[in-house]
């Protein structure tokens, strides 16, 4: 006999607006929707999301409009939301410690859509227990083991059945030196089902029936370029989770028609022959593509030839598959990793900044971009620069 069932989403990144464009950012917003849609079909008891609903702390007023209608949907169905803040919903907050937009849509919504965090992790719904933790950065995940351990002790002491929901990178998904957590101790924790955010690629059921799964719902667009591979192969979306009495857990997996097919051809290019050759393999892969909206294009060379050539090759395709396709974005690189050429249609500062640096450099220097153009000055960028340092001489 099933005891509940709920739908498990994580890593909508709402108000992504990938190589500039607004149409990519649409994408994102009508992938939540269509969530929302198969959710309203589904009826289940509840929701757990794993955090990252939103791309970025400070979201547009029109991106928090697209959460809350959606939201809106699910509550007015007596569906409730608990979620927890990813590491793309927390932000800094003034004075210190870190702060989203949940509580705003968590207020907003009246009890139908909850933040579990630190300061109140454990809620219950009808039978099921549903703990929860906002993303802990590695620095602080003593703190995060601590708290899970006495949230897996009043797991035991409670009894009945389970879930967890968390926003970290769990290893064996991500490899030890980035992870925070191991999944065989998470796995220890007994929780009927732990429900994943943050790696974008989903969990795929090893069987009908599982015992104590522990799943990363995947994103339900494609936020990164790499997640292209593994998205065709396994699709986008979320899952449906039914809790047997007896712990037995069975998942469905739904795929969302709206994602954005990608056309993604990286090559080695020496002549206009080998451009040739290229060309007809995008055509090709094109056919293939599928999907109910027009592909985006995306075109990584390495490239010994002149950018004159690069041009004529990018102009010759975008000619011939102009209305095909959404956009045709063709970055090359010559010998030496430099780059020679690049046609793109529309790329923001903050895409080029995130190509030409990583980690905390691309994070600080896109979050100085932000404030400049927010109007911020001198004296205000200079507070956040050495708020971002004091927190990175901590770390
Ligand atoms: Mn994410």
């Amino acid at each position: 006999m099933t005891l509940a069932r709920f739908v498990h989403v994580a890593d909508n990144h709402l108000g992504r607006r990938q190589y500039g464009l607004i149409e990519r950012e649409a994408d994102f917003a009508e992938a939540f929707q269509e969530f929302v849609e198969k959710t309203l079909e589904i009826r289940p008891d509840f929701v757990v999301h794993s955090g990252d609903l939103f791309d970025s702390h400070r979201p547009y007023p029109h991106v928090m409009l697209v959460a809350f209608q959606g939201l809106r949907r699910l509550a007015e169905a007596g569906i409730r939301v608990y979620c927890v803040a990813g590491n793309h919903d927390l932000g800094p907050r003034p004075g210190g410690g870190r702060g989203s937009q949940l509580p705003l849509l968590a207020a907003a919504l009246d009890g139908w859509f909850v933040d579990l965090g630190y300061h109140r992790p454990l809620m219950e719904e009808g039978d099921v227990l549903i703990a929860g933790l906002p993303y802990t950065p590695r620095q602080e995940a003593p703190d995060l083991r601590r708290a899970l351990r006495a949230l897996g002790g009043e797991r035991r002491r409670r009894g009945g059945r389970s879930v967890l929901v968390l926003h970290q990178a769990v290893e064996p998904a991500v490899p030890r030196f980035r992870a925070e957590l191991r999944r065989r101790d998470v796995a220890a924790l007994g929780f009927d089902y732990v429900a994943l955010g943050h790696v974008h690629d989903r969990t795929i059921p090893a069987g009908e029936v599982l015992r104590g799964p522990v799943v990363y719902a995947g994103s339900t667009e494609i936020v990164e370029e790499r997640e292209i591979p593994r998205a065709k192969v396994n699709g986008k979306g979320f899952f449906s989770v039914e809790m047997e009495e007896g712990g037995e857990i069975r998942m469905e997996k739904w795929d969302l028609r709206s994602v954005r097919p990608f056309v993604l051809v990286r090559d080695d290019a020496e002549s206009e022959g080998d451009l040739e050759r290229i060309r007809e393999r995008v055509l090709s892969e094109l056919d293939a593509a599928g999907g109910s909206k027009r592909p985006m294009v995306r075109i990584r060379l390495r490239f010994r030839g002149s950018p004159e050539e690069l041009r004529r090759f990018e102009r010759k395709l975008g000619d011939e598959l102009g209305d095909r396709v959404l956009r045709i974005h063709v970055t090359a690189e010559g010998v030496g990793g430099r780059t020679v050429g690049e046609a793109v249609s529309s790329v923001s500062p903050e895409e080029i900044l995130e190509e030409m640096l990583e980690g905390d450099a691309a994070s600080l220097a896109k979050e100085i971009y932000r404030l400049a153009s927010e109007g911020k000055r001198g004296g205000e960028i200079q507070e956040e620069i050495d708020r971002w340092f004091a927190r990175w001489v901590r770390g």
